[in-house]
């Protein structure tokens, strides 16, 4: 069907989005056999770290004495006071209502007790395929983090995710807390020494060669600070340039890296308690031009980097851009940002992923971005078809199948995930 006007147009970007299933590339999600590491449920949603930022600035409850409240208590606390003694409108509130909802909940009741009764129904495994329904999702990709107490016994193991959950290998602590680190990866038999020797470059190469083999994961990744610098002559530097790219380029794991999180600003706050800054792009220009071989898939945390990075991203085809990570997640700034990646790069992005850590936001940050990006490609498209320029619905469906799941399993190297428009 060729379309040439605004109404069909509308109509059609609509059907397609909303049809279209995602690959959610960024997440905080285990697969259902991970034991109780998938956190799902009404008092998980409302105790979201977002939501224990927002509960603080009204309440006048100690700190430590919110942290001794049992899980339910936290989520009564957050219920009184961010949805009955104002109202729930900011994003993270909003995104509880929206899921509730979404789950078949009627938010009307105003009342905690019954929607807990509705999820005591479920378990994890029905309510992994209720949400990935419910949401359109097809594919999750974890964070798994080896040096993770809980979870590293799972691999151990040889626990296997559900088809569905796809690894990726987070490195923070031996990115951001080597010294530590290397003392765990002594206690696990990798012989480091105290200097940076040949030795040390093998044996952490072995550990990570060791995870890739163990987790398949899709990608390493690392959130780093606002000043995060390379080449740099430190730890994380040497690690990076002696470790990480090489075995990077070698196993075909690309490295992601999420830049500009300043951790611990308050750190009363526990989970709740980073904040942002804005970060300079020359680290990872740097890393493009030297390293060609190497892919890269990047977002920064501030605002204020997302042009240069978008810029940048034309200069490298090296580098896939993605998400609107944390407090970008917010519609003004996800709308801006898609508007401006669209506009400078076309469709090659990776334009959201969801970062939820309660499988049941999966429901809201999908509903709530699909409307925006919707609406960024109305308005993109009609600007061509103004010129002119006609389009059959099966391009519109190529395009939105890119941008929801098949930019990310191409930039990957994973042709055999790439599933054409309709299915
Ligand atoms: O968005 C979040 O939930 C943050 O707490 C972080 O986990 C962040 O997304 C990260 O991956 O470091
Ligand atoms: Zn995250």
């Amino acid at each position: 069907m060729t379309i040439t006007h605004y109404e069909e147009l509308a109509r059609t970007v609509k059907e397609v989005v909303a049809k279209q299933k995602v690959t959610d590339m960024h997440t905080h999600l285990y697969s259902p056999n991970f034991g109780g590491l998938l956190l799902w449920g009404v008092d998980e949603l409302l105790t979201y770290h977002y939501l224990v930022a927002e509960v603080m600035r009204w309440s006048p409850i100690d700190y430590e004495e919110f942290w001794a409240l049992s899980k339910q208590e936290q989520a009564e606390h957050i219920w009184k006071t961010l949805f009955l003694e104002h109202s729930p409108v900011s994003e993270a509130c909003r995104g509880v209502l929206t899921s509730l909802e979404g789950f078949g909940v009627d938010v009307k009741t105003r009342d905690l007790h019954q929607f807990r009764e509705v999820y005591a129904r479920y378990d994890e495994y029905r309510q992994v395929d209720r949400v990935l329904e419910l949401a359109n999702v097809d594919h999750v990709v974890m964070t798994n983090d080896p040096f993770d107490d809980e979870e590293r016994p799972f691999w151990l193991n040889g626990t296997a995710p559900d088809s569905r959950f796809h690894a990726a290998l987070r490195i923070d602590p031996l990115l951001n807390d080597y010294a530590r680190s290397r003392e765990r990866l002594r206690e696990w038999g990798y012989a480091v020494e105290e200097e940076w020797t040949e030795q040390s470059v093998k044996e952490v190469s072995r550990f990570l060669t060791d995870w890739i083999g163990r987790m398949k994961p899709l990608y390493m990744a690392v959130s780093l600070p606002p000043s995060f610098a390379y080449p740099e002559d430190s730890d994380r530097g040497r690690i990076i340039r002696d470790c990480i790219l090489p075995v990077s380029r070698e196993r075909s794991v690309p490295f992601a890296m999420m830049i500009g999180v300043k951790r611990g600003v308050n750190p009363a706050l526990q989970s709740a308690s980073d904040s942002v800054d804005k970060a300079s792009l020359e680290p990872l220009e740097y890393m493009l031009k030297h390293h060609p071989d190497n892919k890269f898939i990047t977002t920064f945390l501030s605002r204020e980097n997302q042009h240069e990075l978008a810029v940048l991203a034309r200069k490298f085809r090296n580098l896939m851009v993605f998400g609107c990570w944390w407090f970008l997640n917010n519609p003004v700034l996800i709308e801006e940002m898609t508007r401006m990646r669209v506009e400078l790069l076309g469709l090659s992005v990776i334009p959201q992923h969801s970062d939820a850590r309660v499988l049941d936001q999966l429901i809201y940050k999908w509903k709530h971005s699909k409307e925006i990006l919707e609406k960024v490609l109305i308005e993109k498209y009609h600007d061509v078809l103004r010129t002119g320029w006609t389009l059959e619905r099966s391009e519109i469906e190529r395009d939105v199948a890119d941008l929801l799941r098949n930019n990310f399993w191409r930039f990957i190297g994973r042709e055999d995930m790439i599933e054409t428009a309709g299915n």
